[in-house]
């Protein structure tokens, strides 16, 4: 296959791990662990794997000889940049327990646990993906792991490839899935581990623990850089405003990140705009508002960064979804039966009759988008809908009847963006590569040590790499009880914003002066050879996190 210059002289980088892991570890543990909520619940529903300690791993001078290992791992979901050095961290981290150990990879996510779909994954194989971005090595996909009988199936083909543990790289819905699995492998004593690592661009999957999810560093700045040179081109031209949608299903963690790097005029932060209860009407307000003053001064351009997940976290937005959900989950077979051109008038006569009027007062294209296929985890596929175009539909309205009203005197045209699949495969920032090929090794430790329902956690990540912390952290300690396809699910809990959280406290103290002033930053492209200020620094949000 050819290659490009930077990878091949990004194929010879070694990542910087932890100094713990360059030697021979042993566990430390700490005290019994809770759940974050639904104590009673998830405890009942995990009795094998409940309550367990928290793991760190300390150097010891006593190598013990160890027999080898098979390993199986799985890429879960969206991809995100670095999966390929988890897998080349354990691929290094099982061949040092034992040189005989052999890792094997399920093709196209879990659905190739289940169909029996894998590949040894040979050093030759592995090398090639050594600190490149995607998922190809062995593909992913979304598949649910939530049947008996897809768990009987997998373990059909662990115990056929003589399996012991299996690795799940994945967002928090995938470890769930890894930590339901866990459980129900501990429970009928198969003798197969399992353990999960935090990935996604999202950076939902955080907590006291684990401090970041892998690939939200390298997305962050892909878009960040695009994002400036859109900034600098409508500083140029001053002529547009831009509407740029970014993707994160749920939290705004990717907008908030891009705003604190980029210093755009508007950035919306759904978990504000849920907490002030605002409607769509008061977001759009908002941002015409700062259109019209900045058009006072004769700028009629900027940048707006629109979360992805937005939609979900309007009040009036999200009580109609919640009810489209329940309703799509109980009703999917009657609704295939209905025509396209009868969908909307069937779902208007099913709603409730607030929701009904929501939902009719939606454009046509926005309606019918939050009507289509959930995802296998129950999601509104956010990612199509387009967010972006109907604010700035909606606030060249209100600016079209403010002009009338003598409230507006400037020009508006409009833009679109949707960033997000542009970053999800770019190759890992030199933290991806390090933080993810930690993580793998990572993960081989606690196999090592017989431990199941982990998840692999590195922490301290802001300091230089040698004086990281690994370890591993109960899956469980992280969950609680959700609502998901209209029943009580055990799922472990996302990380929003937080708006008491230094992000969000810093973007919330400068964004008024961006606003109305040009304040843009040009971060320029992710460096990977060159000074560490430039080519080493974590994201700002993990910074202002740790600080
Ligand atoms: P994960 O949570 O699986 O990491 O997915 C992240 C993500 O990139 C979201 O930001 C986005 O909404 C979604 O995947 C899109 O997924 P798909 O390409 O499968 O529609």
């Amino acid at each position: 296959m050819k290659k490009s210059a930077l990878q091949v002289a990004r194929a010879a980088y070694q990542p910087k791990m932890p100094k713990a892991l360059s030697g021979a570890v042993k566990a430390e543990f700490g005290a019994a662990t809770e759940s974050v909520a639904n104590q009673s619940e998830i405890k009942e529903l995990f009795p094998n794997t409940y309550g367990m300690p928290i793991i760190k791993f300390v150097s010891t001078n006593a190598k013990e000889e160890a027999s080898p290992i098979n390993v199986g791992v799985i890429l879960s979901g969206g991809q995100a940049p670095g999966g390929h050095n988890v897998i080349s961290g354990l691929f290094d981290g099982i061949k040092s327990v034992n040189d005989k150990s052999r890792l094997y990879g399920f093709i196209l996510g879990p659905g190739g646990l289940v169909d029996h779909k894998y590949m040894e994954l040979t050093a030759d194989i592995v090398d090639e993906y050594r600190n490149t971005g995607g998922f190809d090595i062995i593909g992913s996909g979304r598949t649910k792991l939530e049947t008996k009988e897809q768990y009987d199936k997998g373990l059909e083909i662990l115990k056929q490839l003589n399996i012991t543990a299996l690795v799940i790289i994945g967002g928090d819905d995938s470890n769930t899935n890894a930590c339901v699995l866990a459980e129900y492998y501990a429970a009928n004593n198969t003798g197969v581990q399992v353990i999960g690592c935090p990935k996604t661009i999202d950076g939902d999957l955080k907590n006291e623990q684990i401090e970041t999810s892998f690939g939200f560093d390298t997305a962050c700045k892909v878009y960040s850089e695009v994002i400036g040179n859109i900034q600098r081109d409508c500083n140029s031209a001053r002529k547009y405003w831009h509407f740029i949608k970014l993707m994160g299903r749920s939290a705004s963690h990717i907008a908030l990140e891009c705003a604190l790097q980029v210093q755009p005029n508007i950035c919306l932060i759904s978990e504000e705009i849920e907490a002030k209860n605002e409607s769509l009407d008061d977001v759009v307000t908002y941002i015409a508002q700062i259109v019209a003053n900045r058009a006072e001064k004769g700028n009629n351009f900027g940048t707006v960064l629109i979360p992805e997940g937005l939609i979900e976290f309007i009040p009036a937005m999200k009580a109609l979804i919640a009810e489209l959900n329940d309703f799509l989950a109980k009703s999917k077979d009657e609704f295939a039966l209905i025509k396209k051109s009868a969908q909307r008038e069937y779902i208007i006569s099913k709603l409730s009759k607030a929701n009904a009027e929501i939902y009719a007062s939606l454009p046509e294209g926005v309606a019918r988008q939050l009507s289509l296929d959930r995802d296998p985890h129950g999601n509104v596929q956010v990612s199509l809908i387009e967010t972006e175009k109907l604010l700035s539909d909606m606030v060249a309205a209100k600016l079209e009847q403010w002009k009338k009203e003598g409230k507006f005197c400037g020009k508006f045209a409009a833009q679109h963006h949707f960033f997000g699949y542009e970053g999800r495969c770019a190759a890992p920032s030199n933290y991806d590569a390090d933080y993810c090929y930690s993580l793998g090794f990572t993960a081989s430790a606690l196999i090592a040590t017989g431990k199941t329902g982990y998840m692999s956690s590195v922490r301290n990540t802001t300091a230089p790499a040698e004086n990281w912390i690994a370890g591993g952290i109960p899956i469980t300690m992280m969950m609680n009880m959700e609502r998901r396809h209209g029943e009580m699910k055990p799922v472990i809990q996302k990380a929003l914003v937080k708006l008491d959280g230094a992000p969000f406290k810093a973007f919330e103290a400068q964004r008024a002066e961006w606003a109305i002033n040009t304040a843009y930053v040009y971060p320029g492209p992710i460096q990977y050879f060159g000074p560490t200020e430039v080519c080493d620094q974590p994201t700002k949000t993990l910074t202002l996190e740790r600080q």
